[in-house]
């Protein structure tokens, strides 16, 4: 975020008077807001109002009907054979180091979504949230942003996290609410975050990252100003289909275009939001459509490619630091395989033959093995190594997670204020009564300290 001494110097990006009339369309060099004088040209074949700077005036009276618009169309590398579509197109090539890192960071997380699903299952854990069928989106988009650019995640994105640094311990800590969870034990399962690599935490009600990831990307473009000859950084906020029915994300939109934030947005749309399909979600062109609706350069990519993840995150983090700073969106389309969360029986509201029929027909992870096959870069063995040494690194780090203590009780309270309040400490010392006078109802042995954690320290 931007310091104090940051947001005093904020002072010329903010025009408090209008500019002396210039051409109508154009940009302010500095905060790219569009300058516009008012004034109509006498007979001028185009609208000079304030509000719509360029259009054309016409005596037909025709309705502009989206449903007469061919959708906007999606870009892709490779089919669902893992075969490059276009050869002619000359995208810069991928390294086989990076090839085989996203191959592996994408089986990694579906394995470790498997076991931890059936943890939930058996009770060892509260929640559980898979990425299946989208795993290309997260791990994709991640290979083409520097470690440096902050992210704003939903709570699909793990293969973010994966690609970041994270271990099966990292996970685990998170997952199981151990002492080494940095969140303390106060999130939800898969709620992660993370200083050391840069991701805000996640946080339940949906899209309010994104307004967060339009502000943050306010700072972000001020530090750049600040300071030219450092790495220049952009945002990226990640949510859902269904997300981007919130006032928040319009609210987002609106303000990372008018005051031309560096963030790329990337909305996964897989379809469904819980039980809500996209049909009753939206009606216009996906998520796309409002991209350019709010003035923002604006791609629609096939999510289960991940080369074409890749690429157009790469075109779209340059894309956002042009013109000293601007949005992007990308609507990466894919399908949600699996279940809403450990909370949800999606068989309730569609049908298993639609689903086995996408699990079959196209995924991301087939698709990139298929490709890797195809180069001599992959074979059934490296398979079966792979799944075997991710397999048995997040089982150690899960058992050993499984045994290891809560962090002590008082953390309920930590870190809400700088210090805790009077209200808070008498609440401590409560709550350390009832379970001192209940023991056999509150088994608090589970907890680093035990009652004693209910102690201010
Ligand atoms: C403000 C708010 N409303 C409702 C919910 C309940 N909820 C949690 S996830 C979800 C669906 C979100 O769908 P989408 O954004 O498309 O992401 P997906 O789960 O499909 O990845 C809903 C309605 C919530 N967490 N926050």
């Amino acid at each position: 975020m931007a310091s104090r001494r940051a947001l005093a110097t904020l002072g010329p990006l903010v025009h408090r008077r209008a500019a002396p009339a210039l051409k109508p369309t154009s940009l302010c060099p500095r905060c790219q807001s569009r300058r516009q004088s008012v004034s109509q040209r006498p007979g001028s074949d185009r609208v000079h109002f304030p509000g719509a700077v360029n259009s054309s005036f016409t005596s037909a009276l025709s309705f502009t009907r989206p449903s007469e618009k061919d959708a906007m169309p999606t870009f892709r590398i490779l089919d669902q054979d893992g075969a490059i579509v276009d050869q002619s197109q000359n995208h810069p090539e991928t390294s086989k180091e990076e090839l085989l890192k996203m191959y592996k960071d994408m089986v990694t997380v579906s394995i470790m979504d498997i076991i931890m699903f059936d943890a939930q299952r058996q009770g060892r854990i509260s929640f559980y949230m898979v990425s299946a069928g989208e795993e290309g989106i997260a791990v994709g988009s991640a290979s083409s942003l520097s470690p440096n650019d902050p992210i704003f995640a939903q709570y699909r994105e793990t293969g973010i996290f994966q690609y970041r640094g994270f271990t099966p311990s990292d996970f685990m800590a998170q997952l199981f609410a151990t002492a080494n969870d940095p969140g303390r034990g106060r999130n939800m399962p898969v709620h992660y975050g993370s200083t050391k690599y840069k991701v805000h935490t996640i946080s339940s009600p949906l899209a309010t990252q994104i307004p967060q990831a339009a502000g943050a990307a306010y700072a972000v473009k001020v530090q750049n100003q600040q300071n030219p000859t450092d790495e220049q950084r952009v945002v990226a906020c990640y949510f859902g289909e269904g997300a981007a029915s919130e006032g928040d994300f319009h609210a987002a939109l609106n303000i990372a275009a008018t005051r031309a934030c560096p963030v790329v947005f990337i909305c996964r749309n897989n379809g469904y939001a819980i039980s809500t399909p996209t049909l009753e979600q939206y009606r216009g062109d996906g998520i796309a459509s409002r991209g350019v609706g709010y003035g923002i350069d604006t791609l629609r990519v096939d999510g289960n490619d991940i080369l074409a993840v890749r690429e157009a995150t790469r075109q779209a983090r340059a894309l956002a630091l042009s013109d000293g700073g601007k949005p992007v969106l990308l609507e990466a389309m894919s399908y949600r395989v699996s279940h809403h969360s450990t909370s949800d029986d999606s068989f309730a509201y569609r049908a298993k033959l639609e689903v086995e029929d996408w699990k079959r027909r196209d995924n991301p992870i087939v698709r990139l093995r298929k490709y890797l096959e195809s180069c001599g870069l992959w074979d059934d063995d490296s398979e079966k190594v792979l799944r075997s040494e991710a397999r048995k690194a997040v089982l150690e780090a899960y058992r050993k997670a499984d045994k290891e203590k809560h962090p002590p009780l008082r953390n309920m309270l930590t870190d809400v204020y700088e210090e805790m309040t009077e209200e808070q400490v008498e609440q401590l010392g409560k709550m350390r009564g009832v379970v001192e006078r209940f023991p056999d109802e509150y088994d608090v042995s589970g907890f680093e300290e035990g009652v004693e954690g209910l102690r201010m320290k």
